[in-house]
């Protein structure tokens, strides 16, 4: 199954790479700074298809369009393009990104990064793995780490909490990156190039994927309170063994500053 999953998760970061860039003209959606082509629609298309033939009693949820099904059984997470900012501009960072859920538990994950033909994948209890190479979390302490972190882009209202926690996040490490598509810094983490990662809110199929390639790869991945993460919108912390309890005070210090932000 994951075979033919990384099969169809690579078909779909083709469509993305096809992408005329005259066709990118983006739909608003909910507010001006949230984007969708006609290319999310279509990847997402083409996965619910794909992914029912694979397993037809899954149910599918995914970012674009409504679906929804029983989260009580088996059922697909997918975000067609993370980073549709990123495609809309070719900064080339996109990911498609793809989870099998079995009620609360993710048992299969697949992040495909079709620039850099890279697909990430994990199997619950099975480990993670780059192109099919196993892959693990970095040891990097704090003072030598590489932090990603997301800016809410739809919610602008975090942006102090954000580029507060930032700043402290970044004086006393290597540096600080932010890329863009979340489930490709998640899939970063579990693969030992970044080894911290923070954004104050992002939504299920963002993170759904990422989760399980860094708890396979042997690092944590949790809300701001370390809490598990839900299955639903939410604030996401993760990292090495190192980094996640340096960015968890982090956070709990901003928070305490700014209380009742996130
Ligand atoms: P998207 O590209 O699929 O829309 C950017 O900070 C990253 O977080 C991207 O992965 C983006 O997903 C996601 N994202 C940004 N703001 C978000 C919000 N308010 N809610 C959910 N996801 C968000
Ligand atoms: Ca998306």
């Amino acid at each position: 199954m994951l075979t033919k999953l990384e099969e169809a998760a690579r078909k779909a970061g083709e469509i993305m790479l096809s992408a005329a860039r005259q066709d990118l003209q983006a739909e608003e959606k909910e507010g001006d700074h949230n984007p969708v082509t006609v290319y999310d629609k279509k990847i997402q298309a083409f996965l619910q298809e794909q992914l029912y033939s694979l397993c037809p009693s899954a149910g599918f949820l995914g970012e674009e369009g409504d679906t929804s099904c029983d989260v009580n059984g088996l059922y697909w997470v997918v975000d067609p393009i993370d980073g549709t900012s990123n495609f809309i501009h070719d900064y080339r960072q996109s990911t498609v990104s793809i989870a099998l859920y079995e009620g609360e538990t993710p048992v299969l994950a697949v992040v495909a990064n079709p620039y850099q033909n890279e697909v990430f994948t994990a199997e619950k209890g099975k480990g993670a793995y780059v192109n099919g190479k196993p892959i693990r979390v970095s040891k990097r302490p704090v003072e030598s780490a590489l932090i990603g972190f997301g800016t809410t882009p739809y919610e602008r209202k975090f942006a102090d909490f954000t580029f507060e926690a930032a700043k402290r996040a970044y004086l006393p490490v290597r540096d600080i990156r932010r890329s863009g598509s979340a489930a490709l810094d998640l899939a970063h983490i579990a693969c030992g190039r970044l080894d911290g990662f923070f954004e104050a809110r992002l939504s299920f199929w963002d993170f759904a994927a990422g989760r399980l390639l860094i708890e396979e790869a042997g690092g944590v991945a949790s809300d701001f309170a370390g809490a598990p993460l839900p299955r639903q919108r939410s604030s996401v912390l993760a990292g090495n063994l190192e980094v996640y309890p340096f960015l968890r005070e982090v956070i709990a210090g901003v928070s305490a500053d700014w209380a009742g932000l996130v």
